[in-house]
């Protein structure tokens, strides 16, 4: 009998230029080719520490600087990611596949990368998307970028700890139109008793 394929998670961020083109549906269309599901979703700025948490296997590298740039928003107008978790079999791979390669001037014509990257003058690999590339590289990825409840399953093991934090909340007032200002935000919201993983 064959073998039953086993169940993944992957992290998947729509990078900053991929927000500033208005590329997130096209991208979001080619996901579903994969028929995985999506477990969780959130905007969200990036800061220097994560940004550099994120890419530190990159650390010695020449272009670390423009790739923490870029991440970050900095050669962007929308300076935001999306972020999302997708699961299934072979989530990592099939995610990949379409993805397409590292290199957009190289990745394959009908992968997101070969349709809707490039690299700029300044040698910067505009490349649209991250996606993990190991199990290993999934788990530390999505315990780097989203909270255990953030995602509707429970993927990997958590313990809930006891934190005593300020935590913004809304207000009962409904907001005037003057004070319906846009404000972007970049603090993590932290729960007084949360869970964390282990
Ligand atoms: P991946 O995103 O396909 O997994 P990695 O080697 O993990 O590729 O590199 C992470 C990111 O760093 C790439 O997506 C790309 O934005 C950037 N990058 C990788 N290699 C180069 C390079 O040779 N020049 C410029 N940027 C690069
Ligand atoms: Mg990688």
């Amino acid at each position: 009998m064959a073998k039953e394929t086993p169940r993944e998670q992957t992290l998947v961020i729509i990078k900053p230029d991929g927000l500033s083109k208005s590329l997130t549906g096209n991208i979001l269309t080619r996901l579903s080719e994969t028929k995985l599901e999506i477990a969780a979703a959130k905007c969200l700025h990036v800061s220097r520490d994560l940004a550099e948490e994120h890419y530190t296997a990159l650390r010695h590298k020449p272009f670390f600087e423009e790739v923490i740039k870029y991440i970050m928003g900095g050669y962007h107008p929308r300076k935001k990611v999306m972020a999302m978790v997708y699961v299934g079999p072979d989530a990592i791979q099939k995610v990949r596949a379409v993805t397409g390669a590292t290199n957009p001037e190289e990745a394959d014509s009908v992968t997101i990368r070969g349709q809707y990257g490039r690299i700029t003058t300044k040698g910067v690999y505009e490349n649209v998307i991250h996606a993990s590339t190991s199990l290993e590289e999934a788990e530390r990825e999505i315990k780097l970028w989203f909270e255990p409840d953030e995602i509707i399953y429970d993927l990997y093991l958590t313990k809930t700890v006891e934190v005593t934090v300020k935590k913004r909340v809304w207000t009962s007032s409904v907001s005037s139109p003057a004070s319906k200002t846009v404000t972007p935000v970049s603090r993590p919201i932290i729960k007084k008793s949360k869970k964390i993983r282990t």
